[in-house]
């Protein structure tokens, strides 16, 4: 069973200035800036060591799937970059795992996290302008300030087909993979969902399982990861540039060290066009977005003219014709998260592999050995969920705390993610998100996006002590001002045009919108400009008691 699930044991009661939920990418940076900040914290996470989403996350085949290696990583530290070697451009799980663990090392960071401690319950005082958190563990903790670093790619989502449960075979979600060696040797093996999760580890799991059948529900376009090895000389270069390069990621819209294109995918001949396509294409990895056209994502014909490249690509590298057919995509490319592959639409031309288009041949059910879609019944040994997360959202309503008054989160957010910044909540006082829903999070370099966030949510704690003050929440009115300016944005884009979990549409129920502030660095420029106008938008409470909140 794991921490999640365990019922509370005795309660003693702590107290310090800070909890944070969450010992990932987030948690662990917030604990390095707050501690700095001289305040006494604790993190709280489910799992027995750091790295969140990447101690989960070790299906075979998982790899960094953005713009990779070495800049996705901290950059709060100088000597960080000066030690820690990069081996990949795609570095696997395990390798970013390490970098996580060799960070929680040298930053002694450990002291101040309790492992395998599920928070249960998070509740507001406002007679005490505290939070009070539950624990798995019995450990009852209070704090004036609430960091919520549960993350934005977290909680599985679980498909509820019928039958499932009567599965008697092995089933592993991919955001849930065993830490024991899982074999597919001699296995026959379903896969759900050709999201990231399914693409990466689809072509490892052929390589060993007798058979694997893929369930498709949707299509997906799919680029070369292009992996290769850093070589020392880049790793040197990297360093010795570091200075300016960190500039270009604070300035670049995703947080990487790249050019913004400024060209219309229009303004070339269709020729042109595919010379670019084909050059990135070879190159490989997350360039093929950062180095290309300014209108990709709002123009349909600029769209049209990558997408119709990518499925050329898929015909010719799958070679049975009904094979490729299922696997065409029809949606604007690049409006569901871009993905980076190695040999994924090559496993379709091994013997092994089967293809099951769900919108042509749905699953009715599942049988103890077996799963049966309309057109018939498929023998299983092994059921493989990579049914991806109910994202950005998702983990803060599953925490639910409760706010001023007892009201659930669950509650406040039943018909949107009402927020503002992507930061805090109104009803919520001194609760505060990372990565949360109204802030770039997904669409932005997530190491660094955490630290630039936690540096804002630090001078907010710090001015609230410095003043007496007890209390901060934003306004509803700021918070439906911030909805139409991330709804604004991404209206402008074909995005919201597609269904993805970037809007809400995997999870059956969920309030549909474009979670994500697109406009990347203009976020950070707007939270600043916030801060200078005194906070504008959010609302202070004095200290009830503002000598204990002075000393506490
Ligand atoms: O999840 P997904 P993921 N019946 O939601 C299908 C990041 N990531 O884990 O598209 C049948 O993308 C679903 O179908 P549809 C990365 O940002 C990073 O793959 O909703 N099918 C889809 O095909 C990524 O984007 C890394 O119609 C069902 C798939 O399951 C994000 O995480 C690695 C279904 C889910 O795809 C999520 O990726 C991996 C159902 N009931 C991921 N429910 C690294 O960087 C869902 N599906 C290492």
């Amino acid at each position: 069973m794991t921490s999640e699930h365990q019922p509370p044991r005795s309660r003693s009661i702590e107290h310090y200035d800070v909890v944070i939920i969450g010992a990932g990418v987030s948690g662990m940076y917030a604990l390095h800036h707050l501690r700095e900040m001289g305040l006494s914290v604790r993190v709280y996470d489910g799992a027995s060591d750091v790295g969140g989403t990447w101690w989960y996350n070790r299906y075979p085949g998982a790899r960094v799937d953005g713009p990779g290696s070495p800049f996705y990583c901290y950059t709060f530290s100088d000597e960080l970059m000066n030690e820690w070697d990069w081996a990949e451009t795609q570095s696997e799980q395990s390798a970013v795992l390490d970098y996580l663990e060799y960070v929680a090392d040298r930053f002694d960071l450990r002291r101040d996290i309790q492992f395998e401690t599920w928070v249960q319950d998070a509740r507001y005082d406002e007679a005490a302008q505290r939070w009070t958190v539950e624990t798995s563990t019995g450990v009852r903790a209070t704090a004036p300030f609430l960091v919520c670093a549960v993350g934005a790619l977290s909680t599985a989502n679980m498909p509820d087909i019928p039958g499932i449960h009567d599965f008697a075979g092995e089933c592993y979600h991919t955001a849930r993979w065993p830490h024991e060696p899982v074999s597919f040797e001699g296995k026959r093996v379903a896969v759900i969902g050709t999201g990231s999760s399914g693409i990466q580890s689809i072509p490892e799991i052929a390589k060993q399982a007798a058979h694997v059948t893929v369930l498709q529900r949707t299509p997906q376009y799919a680029f070369p990861a292009g992996n290769r090895p850093i070589t020392p000389e880049e790793m040197a270069q990297a360093r010795e540039n570091w200075e300016a390069t960190k500039a270009t990621m604070l300035a670049n819209v995703g947080g990487f060290p790249s050019d913004m294109p400024s060209r219309s995918a229009l303004e070339d001949t269709p020729e042109q066009r595919e010379a670019l396509y084909e050059e990135l294409w070879q190159r490989g990895g997350f360039k093929f977005f950062m180095g290309l056209y300014n209108d990709i994502a709002t123009s349909e014909e600029a769209n049209k003219s990558l997408a119709d490249f990518v499925r050329a690509k898929i015909r010719e590298a799958v070679r049975d014709p009904e094979t490729a057919r299922k696997l065409m995509p029809d949606h604007f490319v690049i409006t569901k998260r871009p993905i980076l592959e190695d040999g994924y639409f090559e496993a379709y031309n091994r013997d092994n592999v089967t293809l099951v288009d769900l919108r042509e041949d749905p699953i009715e059910r599942f049988t103890p050995t077996s799963v049966v879609t309309r057109s018939g019944e498929h023998p299983i040994d092994m059921l493989v969920l990579a049914t991806g997360f109910d994202a950005i959202s998702g983990s803060m309503l599953r925490l639910n705390p409760k706010g001023r008054g007892g009201i659930p989160l669950r509650d406040r957010w039943h018909d949107g993610f009402h927020n503002h910044l992507g930061m805090m909540i109104a009803g919520f006082p001194n609760l505060f998100m990372i990565h949360g829903p109204g802030s770039p999070g997904v669409f932005y370099n997530m190491p660094l996006g955490a630290e630039r966030q936690m540096e804002w949510i630090g001078n907010l704690m710090r001015r609230l002590r410095e003043q007496g003050r007890g209390a901060v929440e934003p306004t509803t009115e700021s918070e439906e001002a911030w909805a139409s300016e991330v709804s604004g944005i991404a209206n402008a884009t074909l995005f919201p045009r597609t269904d993805s979990w970037w809007t809400g549409a995997n999870i059956p129920g969920k309030p549909r919108g474009f979670s994500a502030y697109m406009g990347g660095s203009i976020y950070y420029m707007r939270i600043a400009d916030v801060a200078a106008k005194d906070y504008e938008g959010f609302e202070f409470e004095p200290a009830h008691d503002a000598d204990d909140a002075q000393a506490s």
